[in-house]
């Protein structure tokens, strides 16, 4: 819808190529903990680094609608209805504002969504896993939606204006989904003991994707090092998943819930988490299109693209001037 052509494909991505003043101008600026706006100069790599972050994120926000959305017709009682809805929706509000902060480096949506539908582009690995029962829906509001806050809160601080400014509406969006799920967590974890069975199934489903969810190991990251540099990143994944296991894993336990790992030990000497390495092989299959949902995922996309064309088609008028948001 906005955008006036992908400019990234032009621009080159090795810094030797950079104009070596303006690069570290570039830098100088962002050790300043100055905001990098869309007009600005930026190296041909960040902006690279920064659409594939973005982007990937928004594709996660809008397929990670998908398991929860399919249990609103089933949610148990109205007002469970009301808010598992209007958490979905904010969910898909994210992708919108997330799009539009990628649109703003220079590639068009509809580029963004084409690499989406096409299976190029990645999307979080948790969102390929099935939402079984009613459990499944409550743990991921509660426990995925921590993970979220987590890597957000910290990528909030980043250097890339648009980036930080969608990332803090959020973010704020965001602590409510965690309420939300936190207390259809707790009704459950205090109920009859088959609510409490359900639930504590439900977790040991979602945990070992959870492990995965704040990527892999800090030796084994490829973007790490510069996103970090450039303060995209701004917790590494490993910190990310120590701050997660530090956060919720005393939660977990205060719900009389079990995690379903022999080895989850906190050590008090070196105060870092110990678990389980999770499967990093079965990791590397979800993301690369081989998990269990996601050809289905996938096939919802298309089948709302394919069955929202004539509408927007309908709403775009010949002579309208698109112009790139600068969010
Ligand atoms: N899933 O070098 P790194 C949400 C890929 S939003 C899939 O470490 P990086 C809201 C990575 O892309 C959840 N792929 O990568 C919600 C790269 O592949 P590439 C999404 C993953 O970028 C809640 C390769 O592995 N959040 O949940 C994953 O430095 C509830 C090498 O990895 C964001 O996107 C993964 N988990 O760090 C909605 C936040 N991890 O591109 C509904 C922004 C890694 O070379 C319900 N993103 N890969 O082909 C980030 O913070 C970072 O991109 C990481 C990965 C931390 C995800």
């Amino acid at each position: 819808m906005y955008g006036g052509g992908n400019i990234f494909e032009n621009v080159p991505v090795d810094l030797e190529s950079e104009d070596q003043e303006k690069l570290a101008a570039f830098e100088a600026r962002i050790n300043r903990g100055e905001k990098i706006e869309p007009m600005d100069w930026m190296p041909g790599l960040y902006r690279k680094q920064l659409i594939r972050m973005i982007e990937q994120h928004a594709h996660s926000e809008i397929i990670g609608a998908l398991p929860e959305g399919t249990w609103i017709t089933r949610a148990p009682g109205f007002k469970r209805k009301l808010s598992l809805m209007a958490k979905v929706q904010d969910e898909v509000g994210h992708a919108q504002l997330l799009y539009s902060a990628a649109e703003t480096l220079g590639k068009p949506r509809e580029a963004m969504i084409n690499d989406l539908i096409t299976g190029k582009s990645k999307y979080s690995n948790i969102f390929n896993y099935p939402a079984f029962t009613w459990a499944d829906a409550t743990i991921i509001s509660w426990i995925v939606d921590a993970g979220a806050i987590v890597n957000q809160l910290a990528n909030l601080k980043g250097s890339y204006g648009p980036y930080c400014r969608a990332l803090d509406r959020i973010c704020a969006e965001e602590s409510f989904h965690l309420k939300y799920g936190h207390h259809a967590v707790i009704h459950l974890a205090t109920g009859s003991p088959l609510q409490r069975k359900m639930v504590q199934e439900a977790l040991n489903r979602w945990w070992p994707p959870m492990m995965h969810f704040f990527g892999p190991p800090d030796k084994a990251s490829v973007h790490s090092e510069i996103l970090m540099r450039w303060k995209v990143k701004m917790a590494s994944n490993d910190e990310n998943r120590q701050q997660f296991l530090d956060m919720y894993v005393p939660k977990i336990w205060e719900l009389g819930l079990t995690v379903p790992d022999p080895n989850l030990n906190k050590n008090n000497e070196s105060g870092q988490w110990e678990y389980t390495e999770p499967d990093w092989e079965e990791f590397k299959r979800v993301i690369n299109g081989d998990g269990p949902c996601n050809a289905e995922r996938l096939a919802v996309r298309r089948f709302a693209e394919e069955r929202g064309a004539w509408m927007r088609k309908a709403i775009l008028k010949k002579e309208t001037e698109y112009v790139m948001p600068l969010a």
